[in-house]
C-alpha cells in the first residue's frame, strides 16, 4: 500500500492512494468497471478471443464479447480530493491465476464482481481473498436479462460472512461503480480497525 504523506497546514493536500483489486469470473465486467470510472485512459491488456479458445472460454451470457484480459486492467479514480484509488482488474480466466499474487500485493481491498447467471464463477475469487484476509465486497453486476436477486440471497448462495457487503451494481455506470468503491474503502477501514482492536485489545 502506498500512502501519500500530508504536511499539516499545507495546501493542496497530497492524497492518500490506495490499491484496490477488481476480480471475479470470466466476462463478468471487470474491464468494463475499471473503464467506467477511470479518470485516466485505462491501461488494458485485451486479446481477441479465438476459435481455438472456444472450448475453454465460455462466453454464454456475454455473447457480444470478443476480447479477454490477459494480464490486467489499470485505472485511477479520485474519490475525494484527499483519496485516490488505483484500480487493478484481474484477468478472469483460470489460466492466468499465476498473475494474481503479483497483482494482490499491497492491495487494501477488493471488489469481487458476480453475475447471478454464473455465480459459481466467482467462488475462486471469494476464496482467494478470504484465505489471504484481504477485505472484499461483492458487486453483483446486473446484466439485462439476468434475474434480479436480493443481496441477501447472493450472500447466502456464496456463503459469505455477514460482515461482507453485497452491492447490486451496473459495471457500466460511473456512479454505480463509485458506490461500490466507496463501500470497499469503508469496509476495508472497518476491517483494519477491527483487526487492530483484536490485536491490541
Ligand atoms: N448488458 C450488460 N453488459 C455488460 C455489463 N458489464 C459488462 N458488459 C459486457 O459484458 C462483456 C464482458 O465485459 P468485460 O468487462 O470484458 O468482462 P471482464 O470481466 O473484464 O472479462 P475477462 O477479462 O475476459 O474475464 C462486454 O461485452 C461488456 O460490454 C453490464 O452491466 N450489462
Ligand atoms: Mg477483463
Amino acid at each position: 500500500m502506498i500512502f501519500g504523506r500530508t504536511e499539516r497546514g499545507k495546501a493542496p493536500v497530497e492524497p492518500v492512494t490506495l490499491k484496490i483489486l477488481v476480480a471475479g469470473g470470466f466476462g463478468v465486467g471487470k474491464t468494463t468497471l475499471v473503464g467506467a470510472v477511470s479518470e485516466i485512459k485505462p491501461l488494458r491488456t485485451e486479446e481477441l478471443l479465438t476459435e481455438a479458445g472456444r472450448p475453454v472460454d465460455d462466453t454464454s451470457g456475454v455473447e457480444g464479447k470478443h476480447t479477454t484480459t490477459v494480464a490486467m486492467d489499470f485505472g485511477r479514480i479520485t474519490l475525494r480530493e484527499d483519496l485516490v484509488l488505483y484500480l487493478f482488474g484481474t484477468p478472469g480466466q483460470d489460466r492466468f491465476w499465476f498473475l494474481w499474487d503479483e497483482l494482490a500485493t499491497g492491495a487494501l481491498g477488493a471488489v469481487v464482481l458476480a453475475d447471478t447467471r454464473r455465480l459459481e464463477d466467482c467462488f475462486a475469487a471469494v476464496d482467494y481473498f478470504e484465505r489471504r484476509s484481504i477485505p472484499f465486497v461483492v458487486g453483483v453486476n446486473c446484466f439485462e436479462g439476468a434475474s434480479r436477486y436480493p443481496a441477501e440471497d447472493v450472500r447466502q448462495a456464496l456463503d459469505l460472512d455477514s460482515a461482507v457487503p453485497v452491492v447490486l451494481c451496473d459495471a457500466r455506470g460511473r456512479e454505480s461503480v463509485k458506490e461500490v468503491l466507496i463501500e470497499v474503502v469503508q469496509h476495508a477501514m472497518a476491517y483494519a480497525a477491527e483487526r487492530r482492536h483484536t490485536v491490541t485489545g
